[in-house]
């Protein structure tokens, strides 16, 4: 496939402005209900921004393309970061940032594909992503199709088994068409993922299960296109894995330091301040 087709071929809008949009669309829905994932969506933005203006093949007005690469949000509760990115996409239009959690709204608070344009799995269920992005990249292969799978997963499923046996299955169905993303921003519902069930030493746990693994700052956006680039470029029959350290609520240094971020508490008169620090940051 002529990867050059890729929408990113033709923008002139850097990566780090794409990264600022995202995180400013996603405090705005934020806002609007007063809550939500804001520390993940803020921290996993300059990861969004490479996976759709860098690396992903889709076509914005139809998301349902049979060649597109495919993106599953394995963590449904992080679906207010996709939503800031299937905005920035062209996927989902801008007019409906406003609903983001309403009834009736496209944009629930966890990810559901039957809702939303551009979600492809409903997540949610912490462990599942993987397993389902083996069976879709299977199936791409034997469809003979040169389409990636990626799937967005975080440090808290990596205590999860069926994590684990997706690993081994995709390694041993040789799946050199899936690219496995994992956010790991050391953050689970009761405090450290590395306190709660530590999954160290990571790059060699993956290797071991047969799969070629990258890890960098996730935050580091020449790093992240670095590593995406190299996943897809590896002339190699294995499934490959990045995991992107990131730093919670990135870019707003007043939440970034809260001690419990895993839902972050933002008092009403904060959203507007945080909203007013993130645009002191701006790129120019
Ligand atoms: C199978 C399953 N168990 C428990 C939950 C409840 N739950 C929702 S988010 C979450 C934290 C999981 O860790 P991670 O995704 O790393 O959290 P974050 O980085 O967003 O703080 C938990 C336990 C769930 N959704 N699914
Ligand atoms: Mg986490």
């Amino acid at each position: 496939m002529d990867r050059d087709r890729r929408p990113s071929a033709t923008s002139n809008v850097s990566l780090e402005q794409r990264a600022w949009n995202i995180r400013r669309k996603a405090l705005l829905m934020a806002e609007v209900q007063g809550q939500g994932y804001i520390g993940q969506a803020l921290g996993v933005a300059d990861v969004l921004a490479a996976s759709y203006f860098h690396a992903l093949n889709y076509r914005p007005h139809d998301p349902e393309w049979e060649g597109r690469d495919r993106f599953l949000l394995s963590i449904g509760h992080y679906a207010i970061a996709l939503y800031a990115v299937l905005m920035e996409a062209g996927i989902l239009p801008e007019e409906e940032l406003e609903t983001y959690g309403m009834d009736d709204s496209r944009m629930p608070m966890s990810g559901m594909a039957s809702y939303t344009p551009g979600m492809e799995i409903t997540g949610g269920s912490l462990g599942q992503g993987l397993g389902i992005a083996v069976g879709m990249a299977l199936g791409l292969k034997r469809k003979r199709s040169p389409a990636f799978v990626y799937n967005l997963m975080s440090d808290g499923e990596l205590g999860e088994g069926s994590t684990w046996e997706a690993a081994m299955s995709a390694a041993h169905h040789r799946l050199d068409n899936l690219i496995c993303l994992v956010d790991f921003n050391n953050q689970q519902a009761d405090g450290r993922s590395t306190e709660m069930l530590c999954s160290e030493p990571l790059e060699a746990k993956w290797e071991a299960f047969g799969w070629h693994c990258q890890r960098v700052d996730g935050n580091d956006l020449d790093a992240v296109v670095g590593a995406f680039d190299a996943a897809r470029a590896l002339a190699e029959a294995r499934p490959r894995v990045i995991i992107f350290d990131t730093r919670m609520c990135k870019g707003v240094p007043f939440l970034e330091t809260r001690e419990i971020t895993h839902f972050v508490r933002v008092e009403p008169d904060e959203w507007s301040k945080a909203l007013a620090v993130l645009d002191e940051g701006r790129p120019q």
